[in-house]
């Protein structure tokens, strides 16, 4: 479509570029695509999303990326999505797009995502000024196990949870969105990178919940197709396991409050080589195999 603004897939875009972007998308797709706005950001900006819908009574797919500001392959990540739901000529990916009703927020971070672009490329948290210091970690301020471990009430502290569980407009306003799409929701992904790992709840014990095995089954096949393209290994497995012990993140409350039964937090490229720096020309590779083991999740998760 020559009437959307270019995303090519080997550099990182600005927040008004991608914001422009998801209009473009909407305005080209009138009868499938809308601008969806979950709130605003501390500093008042959209958090923006794009909802795809080819008709009312579908199940739907939720993808929130970029809640870390630094993590830029994760909102690029989101984007390519959108791309290959609408835009190319992946089959497989338009019919994901006709089955559900996709929900996609390619930066649920806004302020924090100007700041690491005009100012400081390493920035993680919000933007909200706490006494001396900036910022809460919004991985670290939902509603569930809030402040129990791998989180800190020290504002300066990388992993600020807050004063108090959703004490931020930014998860306050995403929260409220998917509790009103609520159980109608499959399957949810939280992205971040590095690591590459696909993590399933809690962040605080290794304790298996109803379908843990089969969250834990249908990531490991997922991610085998994801390895398929470039040989790309991922790591299946519960956050407190094969990551940190970590607590208050959107995968968690997802999980708990909203009982999505599928939740995933997916950890991109690389391993550290690069890790937040992630070089401009893996990032074409890095969202189409990360697209080939998000379709995986889906059929295998249909047949389970
Ligand atoms: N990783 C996640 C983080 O917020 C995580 C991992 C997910 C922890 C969910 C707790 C809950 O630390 C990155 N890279 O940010
Ligand atoms: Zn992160």
């Amino acid at each position: 479509r020559s009437n959307i603004r270019s995303m090519e897939w080997n550099a990182y875009y600005t927040l008004d570029h991608i914001y422009g972007w998801l209009d473009d998308v909407a305005a080209a797709y009138p009868n499938v695509a809308s601008i969806v706005i979950a709130g605003k950001s501390y500093e008042g900006r959209d958090i923006k999303g794009l909802k795809i819908s080819h008709g009312p009574g579908r199940r739907v797919i939720f993808i929130e990326s970029g809640i870390h500001a630094r993590e830029w392959i994760s909102m690029t990540s989101a984007c390519y999505v959108i791309n290959e739901l609408l835009i190319s000529n992946n089959t497989q990916a338009h019919a994901a797009a006709q089955d559900y009703d996709w929900y996609i927020f390619p930066v649920t971070n806004p302020d924090g995502y100007v700041y690491s672009h005009e100012q400081n490329r390493l920035w993680r948290k919000s933007r909200r000024p706490i006494g001396n210091n900036f910022g809460v970690d919004l991985n670290r301020n939902w509603n569930s196990n809030w402040l129990v471990v791998g989180a800190s009430t020290n504002p300066q502290s990388l992993t600020y949870a807050g004063p108090g569980p959703f004490s931020e407009p930014e998860t306050r306003a995403l929260s409220n969105f998917i509790r009103s799409i609520g159980d109608k929701i499959d399957l949810y992904l939280s992205v971040h990178s590095f690591g590459q790992y696909l993590l399933v709840p809690f962040g605080n014990s290794t304790g298996a919940y109803a379908n843990y095995y089969d969250a834990v089954n249908i990531g490991r096949r997922a991610m085998g197709a994801l390895a398929v393209r470039y040989g790309t290994l991922y790591q299946t497995g519960n956050i407190a396991e094969v990551l940190y012990l970590a607590t208050g993140g959107s995968d968690e409350w997802v999980k708990e409050h909203v009982r999505v039964p599928l939740v995933y937090c997916v950890e991109l490229r690389d391993r550290g080589l690069n890790g937040f720096l992630l070089p401009e020309d893996e990032i074409l590779p890095n969202n189409q195999e990360y697209m080939d083991g998000v379709l995986e999740l889906i059929y295998q998760a249909e047949r389970f």
